[in-house]
């Protein structure tokens, strides 16, 4: 039997939801498979509400029912569930694949428990091989592209059917190959410092726990 490996990460972080929690909803496809359990155990009677890191996200959680809460009402969130696209063994990540980098780090950043969920295709002995989405302004972008060239990243603006990508912030993502990164802090610092860029992809001292949905059903948890 195929063995999604995704879905079996996220069911495993929902079951850490309590009731009564204000919930951070990830963005990705395996933080969808976690928004879909939460919907189902909120029809099972589960009282929590939910914040979101997307338009997209906050749209599927509310089709399935999951009550929502604005942001500009909430001082902390209890736990936030998301995908990523690397994770090293200091459980720093690679993030912004699905080029909601930014307000998935906000949500991170206010989360008293910031719980990662990815199949074992995720778990690398350093980041860098995913290349690096950093958001930046459209502004200037010319300067702000010849900024991260200059750090080595030779960024890529992104493109979306054709169509230059644009973030729900009205931002560009500009993915970067550093290749193997060693020190994700300090390089995660030396972009955050290019006056064009609003933050960077890199997830640095924020995981409280990584769910591996393995191949052969089982999870893990690395902490
Ligand atoms: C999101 O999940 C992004 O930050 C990350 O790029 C993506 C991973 O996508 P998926 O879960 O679909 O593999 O949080």
């Amino acid at each position: 039997m195929e063995v999604n490996m995704k879905r079996i990460a996220a069911e495993r972080a929902v079951e850490w939801i309590e009731d009564g929690m204000t919930v951070g909803l990830g963005t990705g496809s395996t933080a969808y498979w976690a928004i879909l359990r939460i919907a189902e155990r909120v029809k099972e009677g589960l009282n929590i509400r939910a914040a979101a890191s997307s338009i997209r996200s906050e749209e599927l959680a509310k089709e399935h029912g999951i009550p929502f809460v604005s942001l500009d009402e909430i001082d902390r969130i209890d736990l936030t569930i998301d995908g990523a696209d690397e994770v090293d063994p200091d459980l720093n990540l690679t993030k912004g694949g699905g080029g909601a980098l930014l307000r998935e780090k906000v949500l991170a950043a206010a989360s008293d428990k910031f719980v990662v969920i990815v199949d074992e295709s995720k778990v690398v002995s350093s980041l860098g091989a995913f290349p690096l989405p950093v958001e930046i302004v459209p502004f200037g972008s010319r300067l702000t592209l010849n900024a991260l060239a200059a750090l080595g990243g030779q960024p890529t603006v992104r493109e979306k059917d054709g169509q230059r990508f644009v973030s729900d912030n009205g931002n560009w993502i500009a993915d970067c190959r550093f290749g193997r990164i060693a020190n994700p802090a300090q390089l995660s610092a030396e972009l955050n410092r290019i006056p064009g860029v609003v933050d960077n992809g890199l997830f640095t001292g924020m995981t409280t726990a990584v769910v591996v949905g393995k191949l052969d059903g089982s999870t893990s948890v690395l902490r």
